[in-house]
């Protein structure tokens, strides 16, 4: 059995206000590439398949389109689980009719008995699949007494191992929070105070664990317990990460191996670190230019329309950060100082807007005029 193990796809998110969807296109598009080479008898996705409870017309109809390619050309069945940003009753719709186009969206807590079992070329396995839940929910549906997420998750887990057969091959979706994970910043908590975390030992009978929530692809504690990651880069924090899926291989024994699957962006999330010129200069020979960017600025002067110069040749800077300038506005602060800053920052100005230094009449121009400017300030305190 070979599968490709995926999650928190997050169609429709925006990023600084820019819509994904077509970076979103062009990686899941890479994803049916691999489902075709690579031969996969299953794909799963733990959960985040949307962005949005309420996802946009544009969203449903990629995740559509998407399917139907899978489903229906590829003839590969789904195994999916909704995550905490999903709405499990609109994802759910249909889900009875879809299971006879391969397609299993594993909606509900009463479904985690109910495995999906798919016949691969080395063995049968079966997909048992928790969507994402709060502790209330489990605590009022199964009237028991819980506690926290972890509480929870064991209970979800002594539910299923009373169904499970140690005789085949098992599978887990999940979409939570295990105990001492990396995280990124682009994951929404499930809770506030570290009650959303729980923990990896109950995990440990099954064959093998597909994991959604954390966007880092990583495996905790055990090599078959592992996270996929998202698929795209989905804060500036992630500009190291690489974004991938996994490809799983199991056989009648259980868990063989994993391989990562490069998922390679059309634009780039990156952070660039210089002063202006410099990196308007560097800006020439970059053939990264349409990557998303969050600039930070290093010069100590003030500038003209920082954003409008660096949008001329990087057109989706999406983010700009000065911390050379709060530096030296915070030793300016006793009062000469700041007046004498206001010359500086005219002259700054005027370099820029002009492209040459003041004339050295000019220059007696506005510091005359500046001083006339704090004696009448300084007549009407
Ligand atoms: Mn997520």
């Amino acid at each position: 059995m070979r599968f490709i193990h995926t999650s928190d796809w997050h169609i429709g998110r925006q990023f600084h206000n820019v819509s994904l969807l077509d970076d979103q296109r062009h990686v899941l598009e890479q994803i049916v590439t691999y489902i075709k080479h690579e031969s996969v008898d299953a794909v799963v996705i733990a959960g985040d398949v949307y962005d949005r409870s309420v996802p946009s017309a544009q969203a449903v109809e990629l995740l559509d389109d998407v399917l139907n390619t899978i489903c229906s050309e590829l003839n590969v069945p789904v195994v999916l689980i909704p995550g905490n940003h999903d709405g499990a009753e609109r994802l759910r719709f249909a889900s009875r009719q879809l299971k006879q186009a391969g397609l299993h969206i594993i909606g509900e807590l009463e479904q985690i008995t109910h495995p999906v079992v798919i016949k691969g070329s080395a063995c049968e396995v079966a997909f048992y699949g928790i969507p994402y839940n709060d502790p209330e929910t489990v605590r009022s549906q199964f009237k028991i007494d819980i506690a926290n997420h972890d509480d929870a998750h064991r209970y979800l887990l002594s539910r299923i191992s009373e169904v499970m057969s140690e005789q085949t091959v098992n599978v887990l979706l999940s979409h939570c929070y295990i105990d001492g994970a990396e995280a990124s910043e682009s994951e929404r908590p499930l809770s506030i105070g570290g009650a959303d975390r729980v923990n990896f030992e109950p995990f440990e009978v099954f064959d093998y664990v597909a994991l959604g929530h954390l966007h880092s692809p990583q495996h905790k504690a055990r090599e078959h317990i592992r996270y996929s990651g998202s698929i795209l880069k989905y804060s500036f924090s992630e500009q190291y990460q690489k974004k991938g899926v996994t490809l799983v291989d199991l056989d009648e024994k259980g868990f063989k191996t994993t391989q990562f699957l490069p998922l390679k962006p059309l634009r780039e999330v990156r952070i660039i670190e210089g002063e202006l010129h410099t990196i308007l200069e560097n800006a020439k020979s970059d053939p990264g230019y349409e990557d998303y960017l969050l600039i930070r600025l290093t010069d100590r002067n003030a500038l003209l329309d920082p954003m409008g110069k660096l949008r001329e040749s990087y057109p989706n800077v999406l983010h700009l950060e000065k911390p050379g300038i709060f530096e030296s506005r915070a030793q300016q602060l006793d009062r000469e100082k700041l007046r004498h800053g206001e010359l500086e920052m005219f002259r700054d100005f005027f370099k820029q807007a002009f492209g040459s230094e003041l004339t050295p009449e000019q220059d007696q121009v506005i510091s005359a005029t500046i001083t006339e400017l704090n004696k009448h300030e300084r007549a009407a305190l």
